[in-house]
């Protein structure tokens, strides 16, 4: 075995010495040190030595791997030294030009937009909370005062999941889940994604993402809700726009009401995002519905609240004048790159 690691030391040196480039010194790098490698087939036969030939021809192994080792690291760095030296002799090599940069990441709007509400809301006092996406009847449903059978249920179509939970369907449940953890009067958002099993189209995601608000005290009122509503929107747009207030139903809010803002991306002129109407719902909201108060365990001659869902996707649609839902969670990281800062 000595001689087959003298051997196998004489020729390997050889040939790293004569390596015309990088890419064949790493072929003799596995060929000689690789796990298949020849040192390692010479190595499987220690276990016929005798234990006082094995210290011996361990420690030989271990100069040849260690000799090897140095050879190729002196080839390479040779080898680079002139790969370097032969690119600065070319008369077209400028080695003062920058290099290429880095491209830099970006965040989606999104993300830009949820981290401006929660600023808006953490500034007037809101908790900023995190619930679940998975979801159980009682929260996404039940609780929110739409019982089994309920033909509001059908308002949102629902993804269910073997075991009986879901993909909430929008982030209310968490109105139960925020009045079951925190002692009234309180303050809350909770923003997040959620799911419906929608047809897509310009306007329409499977997955999109949502901010929900409440705020619990006593004697709450439709005034405070419009007057937080008002403020909500002028910090977000940061410019006047146009709203309207309609009736709306929901079972967990009463009186509950539609917000709906000017259409951004036509004027109010009519376009896919509007579907003509000139008119985006963004902003339902009302008055928490005396059943869901008793479910998240307050007393309704007590305690009183607001609640609001604004939809945050279309929301950046407005804010940005983008066309389609779609791009938003399209992948496309060219989309991305329009909303860099600076
Ligand atoms: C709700 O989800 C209620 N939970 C909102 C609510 C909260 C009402 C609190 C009252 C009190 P709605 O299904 O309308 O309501 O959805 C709320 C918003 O989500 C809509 O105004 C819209 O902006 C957005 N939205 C709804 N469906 C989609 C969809 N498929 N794609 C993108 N955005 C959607």
């Amino acid at each position: 075995m000595i001689d087959e690691l003298e051997a196998l030391r004489a020729e390997a040196l050889e040939a790293v010495s004569g390596a015309p480039a990088q890419a064949e010194l790493r072929d003799l790098e596995v060929k000689y040190l690789g796990k298949k490698g020849a040192l390692t087939a010479i190595l499987k036969g220690m276990g016929k030595l005798s234990a006082e030939e094995r210290p011996t021809v361990g420690a030989l192994a271990n100069q040849v791997r260690e000799a090897l080792k140095g050879a190729i690291e002196g080839r390479r760095a040779d080898l680079e030294a002139a790969a370097i030296e032969a690119l600065c002799a070319d008369p077209h090599f400028d080695a003062s030009l920058p290099g290429p940069s880095p491209s830099a990441g970006s965040l989606h709007p999104v993300t830009t937009i949820t981290e401006h509400i929660e600023d808006v809301f953490r500034a007037m006092g809101f908790y900023l909370l995190d619930y679940p996406e998975v979801e159980d009847d009682a929260h996404n449903f039940e609780g929110l005062n739409i019982p089994a059978d309920h033909p509001a249920r059908d308002m949102q179509d629902t993804f269910w999941l073997q075991d009986g939970h879901l993909l909430r369907t929008h982030t209310s449940p968490g109105q139960i889940r925020a009045m079951a953890e925190f002692a009234p009067p309180f303050r809350a958002i909770f923003p997040g994604r959620v799911f419906r099993y929608e047809r897509l189209d310009a306007s329409h995601e499977h997955t999109f993402h949502q901010v929900e608000g409440i705020m619990i005290d006593r004697d709450i009122s439709v005034a405070n809700l419009i007057h937080s509503m008002k403020t909500l929107l002028g910090a977000i747009f940061e410019r006047e726009v146009t709203i309207r207030l309609r009736p709306g139903f929901f079972p967990f809010v009463e009186p509950g009401f539609e917000l709906d803002i000017q259409c951004q991306v036509c004027a109010g002129e009519g376009c896919s995002v509007c579907k003509g109407s000139g008119w985006v719902e963004l902003l339902p909201c009302g008055l928490i519905h005396p059943n869901v108060l008793r479910y998240g365990g307050l007393d309704p001659e007590e305690w009183s609240g607001w609640a609001f869902g604004l939809g945050l996707s279309r929301l950046v649609m407005m804010k940005y004048q983008i066309e389609d839902i779609r791009h938003l969670m399209g992948g496309d990281l060219r989309f991305n790159a329009q909303f860099r800062a600076g």
